[in-house]
């Protein structure tokens, strides 16, 4: 299984990427780390590193761009090693960049997704649990994952990092949506059945790397996205 672990600057990507590859080695599955972020030393020990290829300070240098031309610049040359950044094992975890619309928003992201998915690729889309404390921003956070999903072209599931930072009640802020005022609570009201379907589907989970916590849930959820047992409910 292929997992790109994506979402924004400072979800908490890195470290799950460690921690969630150990819990999986515990369970005795063959397990490989692949940092796709061209800025950023891996905090763990990568089996294929990017920065082997691309280093963002160092295109900023060459091509003479700031951070984020060289960013954009960076997706592009990674897309000229694809092959060597493709592995295989029954999970690679794929650690993306902190700015998540190079990734997410660039023809070459896009194209360098494409070219590393295997049989079973899907995503993990993190999100801070600091950022969906209100039904609002719970709201605009599985909204934000159904973009990376349409964008992906990949099932991905939301999860809420850092759970053991704020206790986020799913259901209750879900609920509070229903009944919501201001001059959003029609969008919202409608997005319910929609929510409703991915909270089913794709079951907003949380975890927390710190805790370890949340790990085994996500596993089942995982292993349910490629169930071709009918109910995935
Ligand atoms: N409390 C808590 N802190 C966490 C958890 N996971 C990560 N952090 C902290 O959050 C900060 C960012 O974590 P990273 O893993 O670097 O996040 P990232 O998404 O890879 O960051 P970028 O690559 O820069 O976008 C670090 O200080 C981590 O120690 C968690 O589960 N709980
Ligand atoms: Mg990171």
């Amino acid at each position: 299984m292929q997992i790109f672990v994506l979402g924004p600057a400072g979800s908490g990507k890195s470290t799950f990427v460690r921690e969630y590859s150990e819990f999986l080695r515990s369970l005795s599955y063959e397990v490989k780390c692949v940092n796709l972020d061209p800025a950023s030393e891996p905090i763990y020990k990568a089996d294929v590193d990017v920065r082997d290829y691309v280093k963002t300070e160092v295109v900023m240098l060459e091509y003479g761009l700031g951070i984020n031309g060289a960013m954009l610049k960076s997706a592009d040359l990674m897309l000229e090693f694809s092959q060597k950044l493709k592995v295989d094992a029954e999970f690679v975890l794929y650690d993306t960049p902190g700015q998540m619309e190079v990734f997410i928003y660039s023809e070459s992201g896009l194209e360098l997704v494409e070219r590393l998915k295997g049989v079973q690729t899907c995503g993990i889309f993190l999100i801070d649990s600091g950022m969906v404390k209100t039904p609002e921003n719970l709201a605009s956070a599985i909204l934000q994952n159904v973009v990376v999903m349409l964008r992906l072209g990949i099932p991905t599931l939301t999860a809420i990092s850092k759970s053991d930072l704020w206790d986020i009640d799913v259901k209750n802020l879900l609920e509070k949506i229903k009944f919501g005022e201001g001059v959003l609570s029609e969008i919202m009201e409608k997005l319910i059945p929609l929510f409703e379907y991915t909270s089913l589907r794709y079951r907003t989970l949380k975890i927390s790397s710190v805790k370890k916590s949340g790990f085994e849930e996500l596993l089942s959820s995982l292993r349910e996205l490629f169930c071709a047992c009918g109910d995935l409910s």
